[in-house]
């Protein structure tokens, strides 16, 4: 198989065809939601645009930036069967208050208005514990009932023997995390990319 087809079985789907859908920034706005999804979520600067990126192996097809922030709005991407949302990160620490509310009441309504999320990637980065805000993320997302897998990102700035420590460590800064999956990753090298593909492809297959 290779890398690209993603789900095996009765059609290989290609993510070669992913296309960027639209973008919104006001929780009324937002599109209802008609597939099945996958949310990309997690702080500002954490990687969530990268990881889009280095899954559908585009330069840009989600933009990053080393500027936190970068992503203020919800935008979609659909391939084939699939949609996937790239959402804006929190913990930014220099938003205004308004944008701060506007972010928070996007999130609840994103969150509470049904949407066939069949995978939240939540996404942390490796080389720290999970901040106050991660913890809030974590219970939210547990409340809502929707599946979520723990992606740890920016596993190249650590070696394979500090990545075991910090595996470690979420497992005790997170509490009950024994049945979260959670899996190093790499935007530039590409580690756990073939994991990413298996959570996909399982989701692909499922909804055929
Ligand atoms: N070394 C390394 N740097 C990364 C990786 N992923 C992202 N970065 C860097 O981290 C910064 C933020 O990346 P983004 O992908 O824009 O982060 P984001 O989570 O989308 O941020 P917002 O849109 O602000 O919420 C950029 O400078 C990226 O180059 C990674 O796997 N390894
Ligand atoms: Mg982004």
């Amino acid at each position: 198989m290779r890398s690209s087809d993603f789900a095996g079985g009765r059609k290989t789907m290609n993510i070669n065809n992913v296309k960027f859908e639209t973008s919104f920034g006001l929780a009324a706005q937002l599109p209802p939601s008609d597939l099945p999804e996958i949310a990309f979520c997690g702080r500002s600067n954490v990687g969530k645009s990268s990881m889009i990126n280095k899954v559908f192996n585009r330069k840009s097809l989600a933009r990053v930036s080393g500027v936190p922030g970068k992503t203020a709005t919800v935008n979609f991407f659909l391939l084939e069967n699939i949609r996937f949302i790239d959402l804006p990160g929190y913990g930014y620490a220099k938003v205004s208050k308004s944008e701060k509310a506007r972010w928070g009441k996007l999130m609840d309504e994103f969150f509470s208005s049904g949407r066939a999320l069949e995978l939240v990637f939540l996404l942390l980065d490796i080389r720290h514990p999970p901040s106050a805000d991660d913890q809030i993320m974590i219970n939210f997302l547990r409340e809502s009932g929707y599946p979520f897998s723990v992606i740890l990102t920016k596993a190249d700035k650590l070696s394979k023997e500090r990545q075991r420590l910090r595996l470690e460590g979420f497992r005790e800064e997170i509490e009950n995390s024994q049945s979260l999956t959670m899996t190093p990753f790499s935007a530039k090298t590409g580690q756990g990319v073939d994991e990413i593909y298996a959570m996909m492809r399982a989701i692909a297959e499922e909804d055929r």
